[in-house]
């Protein structure tokens, strides 16, 4: 089968939405750091409909800050991929042709720079997740003890690190007499512009204090809050998706209908792509939108992740298929809610309703396991905040504290049949040694992980209500399994 690129792209079928632009005059107008899924479904669409509307600046260099296998998929395809949208209605397949190129930053460093050097390039956009800032999720400050930091203060010419890279390419913009990038923090991170600054900055002023005030007085960090479930691409994937282009696609990303994104309008000179072409929101305080978000999609989604994984539910969709976990899923949402200033014009009940429809889609396999990772980097501003706010409250806790305990069980490493389970967390060995010197005892397993301080905040920590009601749950889930402990939770 012959490859996607722009040599195949006039023979595929021709339901298959292609670019409508010549790809050879698109300039670069954006640097992507962590190419991944998410970006590729969520951010690259929006400027695709920009591109197809002809306004040709805002084509998007792409690097990768760990692995090489999204630029080996790409780039003997001139950067092209597949869009797969997937619904209740069916698939429908577009062809993406704004990724112009692919840089792999461990590679060459370098390149990265001089990328981000580029005056054309007015916007770095990042979706590198929650542990790519190489921060501390309790207090969201930069972690100075991080290797790639401590490597990179030594190091500033050859960087391996986000803070590391945006600090070096603005000194150097800055020293050229280049306008600063507008950096656009894309992940799921609280208040994501605000907390991406502070990090940045504090990297700044452990190179240099004047190169710290030139980035906190003139470098532009808006907020956004984003959104569209992207599961990890499979074999399966790649292959149906190829058998209906007629031609090889290596690197398609699967996704839903539902998108969205919300976006403060503060760049650099104003200079931004008009997103709003296919949907996106300009607001000036995106707080509210994003807090909802993460607190009623990614809380929930956290919840029936690992309470799923541990009854042996492969994917969000098998959750929704037990009315318990479906009606834990709505009451942790309910709960989440009372803690919230909701944005203007936002309807919670069917802000909720339309999450479970979309946990519902038969025809996404987004896996319980996917969810499960970095839960260390996730938990602060998924379940925690909601948790924390609720007891200021004197609220009860005991439904949103499922999914906490959910990862403390989760995170011993064995599941409820004695198999291994694959950890993802860059806390993984610590939290596991945790759980072994503790062994399978509420007691011992919960004040043992809550005192983990990059995790769980010193107020809330020391809180008996959040030490008792996490410990209570944690006791049930071990005694009586997951599925079970569920079912019996109001
Ligand atoms: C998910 C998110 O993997 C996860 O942690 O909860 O990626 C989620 O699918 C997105 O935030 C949805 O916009």
């Amino acid at each position: 089968m012959q490859r996607l690129s722009n040599a195949t792209l006039s023979r595929l079928p021709h339901n298959i939405a292609r670019p409508r632009y010549d790809r050879g005059a698109v300039a670069t107008g954006i640097v992507h750091l962590g190419l991944g899924a998410f970006q590729r479904a969520h951010q690259a669409i929006y400027t695709e409909a920009v591109l197809n509307e002809g306004d040709p600046r805002w084509g998007i260099i792409g690097a990768s800050l760990r692995s090489p296998g999204v630029r080996d998929a790409l780039e003997p395809q001139d950067g092209l991929y597949t869009l797969a949208v997937r619904g209740a209605e069916g698939e429908r397949l577009q062809v993406i042709g704004a990724i112009k190129n692919v840089l792999v930053a461990p590679e060459n460093p370098a390149a990265l720079l001089d990328a981000l050097c580029d005056p054309a390039v007015m916007i770095v956009t990042l979706t590198v997740t929650e542990k790519g800032y190489c921060y501390d999720p309790a207090t969201t400050a930069l972690d100075e003890t991080h290797p790639d930091i401590v490597h990179d203060i030594a190091n500033p010419a050859q960087p391996r690190s986000v803070p590391g890279f945006l600090t070096e390419a603005l000194r150097r913009r800055h020293e050229a007499q280049v306008p600063a990038f507008t950096v656009l923090c894309c992940d799921n991170l609280p208040h994501n512009g605000r907390t991406v600054a502070g990090i940045v900055t504090r990297f700044a002023a452990l190179r240099d204090k004047a190169l710290a005030a030139f980035i906190r007085n003139e470098v532009y960090f808006p907020s956004t809050m984003v959104d569209r479930i992207t599961p990890a691409t499979t074999d399966e994937d790649r292959a149906a998706i190829s058998a209906r282009l007629g031609v090889e696609d290596a690197a398609p990303v699967v996704t839903e209908p539902f998108t969205q994104w919300v976006i403060e309008d503060r760049f650099s000179r104003g200079l931004r792509p008009d997103w709003s072409i296919a949907g996106a929101e300009f607001v000036t305080d995106v707080a509210p939108y994003e807090t909802m978000k993460l607190r009623l999609l990614n809380g929930s989604h956290s919840t029936l992740a690992y309470l799923g994984y541990l009854a042996g539910y492969e994917t969000v969709a098998d959750t929704m298929g037990d009315a318990n976990y479906r009606r834990l899923a709505q009451a942790v949402m309910d709960d989440a809610a009372t803690t919230l200033k909701m944005p203007p014009g936002a309807d919670v009940a069917a802000y909720t309703r339309a999450l479970l429809e979309r946990y519902e889609n038969p025809a996404l396999r987004h896996r319980t396991w996917q969810i499960c990772m970095d839960g260390s980097q996730k938990l602060p501003q998924r379940l925690l905040g909601s948790i924390r706010d609720r007891l200021a409250a004197d609220a009860p806790v005991d439904r949103l504290v499922m999914g906490v305990a959910g990862w403390m069980r989760y995170v011993t490493g064995v599941d409820e049949q004695g198999k291994p389970i694959d950890v993802r967390d860059p806390l993984s060995a610590r939290l596991r040694a945790m759980a072994d010197e503790a062994g399978l005892v509420a007691d011992r397993l919960a004040p043992a992980l809550i005192d983990v301080r990059e995790i769980f905040p010193g107020e809330l920590a020391a809180d008996p209500r959040f030490r008792a009601a996490v410990t209570r749950a944690l006791a049930r889930i071990i005694a009586m399994g997951a599925k079970a402990a569920v079912a019996e939770t109001p």
